[in-house]
């Protein structure tokens, strides 16, 4: 019997989820970083093997929303946890619950599914103590079906989980092809890794303010694909530290985005990065469209065949 379904993932900013998914799929389909609200999308990773196919939906960090963009995202991980076959919540061991994590547990509470709870990042934990103390704080609050503790970096206790996992889910289809292993296109991927360029190489306010959108992709005759690519920022001050002394900041933006792209698409990539100044761009709900950040009801549609 060939068992198929879909398994959100959510949780607060930076506990793991995006470093979860691209460990279980062993590929970069999310990018990563230690930046609250790294993702701002849903993205599925599909995971296939003999016995079954789990479509894993990593989500945005849930927190407190100080524009319409984090609105949106919002909306992208709660409506996630609608309609999918397991919710896995996800924790640091060393991090206390908060507002944060109550906020979350509340709204999954009446979710008539399994909810497992995945205590990460547990390859820092001195002792099983630590661990045990965490799960014994969150198994007081909520019953869940599974405690699982993992480390979504290094991969310790996931096989486990995934056995779980498919023990829960039902027989199923395999609604992808066993090659295909996310849902997103070349370009959302791209104009991602970008980002996450910035938001290694800068601090503050930036990575929060800042957006990338992919104006065009074309492969000349010598299969050389050219990009073209705007950094969205807020301020002329963000500006300066984007472009840096003598353009050295967007050298290396380009430079490392252009190393990992071309491994990523197997081409060879020039890269066209301009910076553009687009004021208080996370409020303006044309722009959030403009640039990606939209209910994508895209998935949506897979989930109601
Ligand atoms: N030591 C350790 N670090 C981890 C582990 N999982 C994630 N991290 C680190 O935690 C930080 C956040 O990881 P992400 O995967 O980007 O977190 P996220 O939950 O997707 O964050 P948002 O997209 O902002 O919601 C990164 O610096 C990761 O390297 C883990 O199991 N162990
Ligand atoms: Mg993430």
């Amino acid at each position: 019997m060939y068992k198929s379904g879909f398994v959100t993932i959510i949780g607060r900013p930076n506990v793991g989820k995006s470093t979860f998914i691209n460990g279980v799929l062993k590929q970069k389909i999310a990018i990563m970083s230690d930046k609250a609200q790294t993702t701002r999308n849903t993205i599925q990773g599909i995971y296939t093997d003999e016995e079954a196919q789990i479509v894993f939906i990593d989500t945005p960090g849930i927190h407190k929303p100080k524009h319409e963009l984090g609105k949106v995202i919002n909306n992208m991980a709660t409506s996630s946890a609608r309609d999918v076959d397991i919710i896995l919540f996800m924790v640091p061991f060393d991090e206390p619950l908060g507002k944060g994590d109550k906020y979350i547990m509340d709204m999954i509470e009446n979710a008539d599914i399994p909810i497992f709870l995945l205590i990460n990042k547990i390859d820092l934990a001195k002792n099983k103590n630590e661990v045990l103390k965490s799960i014994a704080t969150y198994n007081d609050k909520f019953n869940f079906a599974e405690i699982i503790p993992i480390s979504a970096m290094t991969l310790d206790n996931v096989d486990h989980l995934i056995d779980v996992i498919k023990d829960k889910l039902q027989e199923g289809p395999k609604y992808y092809p066993d090659d295909v292993i996310t849902n997103h296109p070349e370009k959302f991927i791209i104009q991602e890794i970008i980002r996450e360029k910035i938001l290694h190489l800068t601090k503050e306010e930036i990575p929060h303010s800042v957006a990338v959108q992919i104006l065009s992709m074309k492969k000349d005759e010598d299969g050389m694909l050219n990009i073209n690519a705007n950094i969205i920022i807020e301020r002329k001050s963000q500006k300066g530290i984007i472009i840096g002394k003598q353009g050295s900041m967007l050298q290396k933006i380009g430079t490392r985005s252009r190393k990992e792209i071309k491994k990523r698409l197997g081409t060879p990539v020039f890269l066209d990065l301009w910076v553009k100044i687009q004021k208080d761009w996370r409020n303006n709900e044309t722009r959030l469209n403009e640039y990606g950040y939209k209910l994508d009801d895209y998935w949506w549609i897979i989930l109601k065949e």
